[in-house]
């Protein structure tokens, strides 16, 4: 079992609802906080459905850009250099922490790829946050004002990265995860080259435990084809077996008998369908407050959130309050990066609602602030629909003579029509490993971030650095021979066992690898902690996909969450809703970039006791190799 992977606790079949308490102090505001994330965790055994792959990352953003599909074409046949241009910028650290120990002080080096990755421009403040000028320039969010604050240079610098000028958009990249967790029938075909030509969009179904995220993916397989009518008629025998009738359609995801005995998912659950314009891949997270660490994994591959929410007499009420998940789950698909979120008020058919305006009004209503402070803008980042996942209404189908009231689009059409995502196609290779297993060979798993490769292309998994051979590829358990940014695959390598790799290991262009360090500095916003985080804490950080201890060695300076501007001594604590620089190490070597360079690979989470407490962006690798 990877290590992202959790077990589930003992407990937590009975704290389903009531979920982690929290602070009084509530979320603070991140409507200017845009993004940072990460970590993930998949699993494998699947059963055997809609094979598909997982992916990790990329926040492709939503704006309508460029199209992805120019591929590099030069890195299949000569993984050479691609494109980045090395840059060199000399930071001064001249301030360490006096609250604790180390700091090195000494001037770092540091190697910025720019690679041609696309910004997107973040989300929305509320409207009591209009957008702030810094420095003569217009800044989106917490993360741009405190990059561009850097330069008013005065006083002593307490830190990192002088340049960073950050927007804070993302490029997009990334895309189809092959899924550890198969799902679906498929039948087994290789296409030449990739797996369509059709644009690859991830979409992650997150919520509240219970609200139906499961349902609504397995409905969609069926409606798309990708689980036949035999299938579900064999789920709701079984199903009717354990007294658990209603959630036969949830089982085309959730696939182990675990997840299917307590009617919970646990590990992300994958699947694929085709529109006629796209290739969707779904990742179904968990909604358990437990598996957190693994929703964040999927989040981390999402270009495209769902947020579900379960219109039933005291299911939203209860998924909506504070320690619920449906906050939670909100603020983390953001800070992973996803721009546009589309809230699909489920069970409308319930006895308790039956099509209700009223009730899918309220929901509407108590939802928009929350999210909109969370960073999503009602206006373009949003969209709100009703449905069942049950009967499938709304849907594919419009919701019909059920819900006149309702003249918008379905779900399935809708997603379909949405912007182009842009991707990062042209960078190097880099593919962060979400999950692996053995099967005739090792099978790793994960989303494209950037560039593409190709079968018998030779490449390094990192940090370790071991040189490894494609041998097969799968796109959404389809077999190609060309995989690229975005794509959920699945790939064979010969030349490492799949004891040797580790979640969060990264296969890579080596001769333009992702960088990997120990220690490095970061930019925090502390989101929600009722003490003071001195030097010397430690959390567990989830970056793309790794889970990973790591201690807070040092605080830089304080950042001025309105001017940007750094402070010009070194905090000894810092607490919530403040900003700063800080400097973390780990034990282990891990592979990041700086959020400059490449957005999904240089945002992290930090969690600490089951709670989310900080987000962050890779400023500078202090001891990159
Ligand atoms: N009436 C009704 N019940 C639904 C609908 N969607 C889901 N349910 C029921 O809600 C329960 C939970 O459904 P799941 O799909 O497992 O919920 P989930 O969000 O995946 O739950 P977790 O994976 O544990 O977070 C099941 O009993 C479903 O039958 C719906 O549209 N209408
Ligand atoms: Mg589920």
């Amino acid at each position: 079992m990877s290590k992202t992977q959790q077990a589930p606790p003992e407990s937590w079949d009975m704290d389903t609802n009531n979920a982690n308490q929290t602070s009084q102090g509530g979320t603070p505001d991140l409507s200017s906080v845009n993004s940072a994330l990460t970590g993930l965790s998949l699993n494998v055994n699947a059963q055997m459905f809609v094979p598909n792959v997982n992916a990790r990352s990329f926040v492709p953003s939503m704006a309508p850009g460029p199209s992805p599909t120019s591929h590099n074409s030069a890195v299949c046949e000569a993984p050479a250099v691609s494109a980045t241009t090395a840059t060199s910028i000399q930071n001064d650290i001249s301030q360490t922490n006096n609250c604790n120990a180390t700091t090195g002080d000494a001037a770092q080096a540091m190697h910025v790829d720019n690679s041609g990755r696309v910004s997107s421009a973040s989300s929305e403040k509320s409207e009591k946050s209009p957008k702030r000028t810094i420095a003569g320039k217009t800044v989106e969010s917490w993360e741009d004002a405190a990059d561009n604050s850097s330069s008013t240079g005065r006083g002593t610098p307490a830190t990192t990265p002088e340049d960073e000028d950050t927007s804070l958009d993302t490029d997009g990249t990334g895309q189809h995860v092959p899924s550890s967790k198969p799902r679906t029938k498929t039948k087994p075909k290789v296409e030449e080259a990739t797996t369509t030509e059709k644009e690859h969009v991830n979409v992650v179904f997150i919520g509240h435990v219970d609200a139906g995220k499961s349902t609504i993916s397995g409905q969609m397989m069926f409606l798309t084809g990708m689980v036949d009518k035999r299938t579900l008629e064999k789920y709701e025998r079984e199903a009717k077996d354990l007294n658990r009738e209603t959630w036969y359609l949830s089982w085309c995801m959730d696939t182990n008998q675990e997840e299917r005995d307590k009617g919970k998912t646990v590990e992300v659950g994958r699947g694929f369908f085709e529109t006629e314009k796209k290739h969707f891949t779904i990742l179904d997270a968990p909604g358990h407050k437990s598996f957190v660490p693994n929703m964040i994994g999927g989040a981390s591959q999402a270009d495209l959130a769902v947020l579900v929410v379960s219109a039933r007499k005291g299911e939203f009420e209860t998924g909506f309050e504070r320690g619920g998940q449906t906050r939670e789950h909100a603020m983390l698909v953001k800070t992973a990066g996803v721009k546009h979120l589309v809230v699909l008020v489920n069970k409308m058919d319930d006895p308790t609602v039956k099509w209700d305006i009223e009730r899918y009004n309220y929901i509407k209503e108590g939802l928009t602030p929350y999210l909109k402070k969370v960073g999503f803008n009602p206006a373009k980042d949003l969209k709100f629909m009703p449905c069942s996942g049950y009967t499938g209404a709304g849907l594919l189908e419009s919701v019909g003579e059920v819900a006149p009231w309702y003249t918008g689009q379905s779900f399935i059409p809708y997603i379909d029509d949405l912007p182009e995502l842009i991707r990062n196609v042209n960078g190097p290779f880099m593919m962060p490993i979400v999950d692996k297993f053995s099967d005739m060979g090792t099978i790793l798993i994960g989303k494209v971030e950037s560039g593409e490769c190709c079968k018998g292309q030779s490449l390094s998994i990192y940090p370790n650095r071991t040189e490894v051979k494609v041998d097969q590829l799968w796109s959404d358990d389809i077999e190609v021979t060309k995989v690229v940014s975005g794509e959920n695959i699945k790939v064979k390598v010969k030349g490492i066992e799949e004891a040797d790799v580790t979640q969060g290991f990264v296969l890579c262009d080596p001769n333009n690898p992702i960088k990997s360090c120990k220690t490095f500095d970061a930019q925090v916003v502390v989101l929600d902690y009722q003490s003071i985080i001195c030097a010397g804490k430690t959390f567990v950080l989830h970056l793309q996909a790794i889970i990973e201890e790591v201690t807070l060695k040092a605080l830089i300076c304080l950042v001025d969450k309105k001017t940007g501007d750094k402070s010009k001594t070194r905090p000894r604590f810092i607490k919530q809703d403040q900003i700063a620089i800080v400097r973390f190490q780990s034990d282990d070597v891990i592979c990041m970039e700086t959020f400059k360079d490449h957005p999904q690979l240089g945002r992290f989470t930090l969690r600490d006791e089951g709670k989310t407490i900080a987000i962050g962006k890779v400023l500078k690798l202090i001891d990159s190799n």
